[in-house]
C-alpha cells in the first residue's frame, strides 16, 4: 500500500513538473497594450508640431484584441511631425501601458514586439522604442498592399538607433538597454489620415532545443 501511495506522489510530481518546465520554456505572447478603457490626453501622450494636429481617441467600430482600438486622426504638415506614445516615463504620467511595469516584464524571454494596424496607403509609419537608457530606436512600417488589419511584427534587431533626433538626456550608446520603457507611433507622411492601432505583444523566444 505504501509503495503504490509513493508512486502516485512521484506521479503528481512529475506531472506538476512538466507543466511548470513546459510554462517556462514555452511563454505566451505578452500583451503590452490593447487600449481598453480610457483614452485621451490623460492616459495617452501625444502632440504634433507647429501647424500640425492630432486626435486621439478609442474606436469601438475597429478592433483586434478587446472592446475597442487606438485611433489617431491627424493632419501632418511637410517638414513636421506627431507622435502618439504610450508607456512609463512620459510627460503624460497616465500613459501607462496595459501590463506590468518595465522593470517587472522579463524581457529576456521575448524577441521582439509585435504590433496590429489598420491602414493601407498612409506612407511610412514609425514605430518607435525608448529604451532604458533613455535613446529611441526605430522600426518603419510601410503597408500598401493590405486592407483591414495586419500584423507587424517587428524583431527587437531589426530597431536601429534614431538618427535624426534623440531625447537630451539619451545615453547615445548604441545599445537596446532593456527595460524598454515606452512606445510610439509616428505617421511620417504629410497630408490628413486616419489609422488605428491595436493588440502591442511581445513576440516569445523560440523554442530551445527545436
Ligand atoms: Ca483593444
Amino acid at each position: 500500500m505504501l509503495q503504490r501511495v509513493n508512486q502516485f506522489v512521484a506521479f503528481v510530481f512529475l506531472l506538476v513538473s512538466f507543466f511548470t518546465l513546459g510554462r517556462l520554456a514555452f511563454c505566451d505572447e505578452l500583451s503590452l497594450d490593447s487600449f481598453e478603457g480610457e483614452i485621451g490626453d490623460k492616459t495617452v501622450d501625444f502632440g504634433a508640431g507647429s501647424g500640425s494636429s492630432v486626435q486621439v481617441t478609442s474606436a469601438k467600430d475597429m478592433k483586434q484584441c478587446g472592446e475597442q482600438s487606438l485611433k489617431l486622426t491627424y493632419d501632418l504638415q511637410p517638414s513636421s511631425y506627431m507622435f502618439c506614445a504610450r508607456g512609463y516615463g512620459l510627460d503624460v504620467a497616465g500613459a501607462h501601458w496595459e501590463a506590468d511595469e518595465p522593470q517587472k516584464i522579463e524581457w529576456s524571454q521575448y524577441q521582439g514586439i509585435s504590433v496590429a494596424m489598420n491602414g493601407k496607403d498612409l506612407g511610412p509609419v514609425a514605430f518607435d522604442v525608448k529604451d532604458s537608457g533613455g535613446e529611441m530606436w526605430r522600426f518603419m512600417i510601410d503597408n500598401n498592399t493590405q486592407e483591414g488589419w495586419v500584423t507587424i511584427e517587428i524583431p527587437f534587431s531589426k530597431l536601429t538607433a534614431r538618427d535624426d533626433w534623440q531625447p537630451a538626456n539619451a545615453d547615445g550608446n548604441l545599445k537596446l538597454d532593456f527595460p524598454i520603457k515606452s512606445f510610439q507611433f509616428e505617421p511620417k507622411q504629410p497630408g490628413q489620415g486616419t489609422v488605428y492601432f491595436d493588440c502591442v505583444h511581445l513576440i516569445p523566444n523560440e523554442p530551445s532545443g527545436q
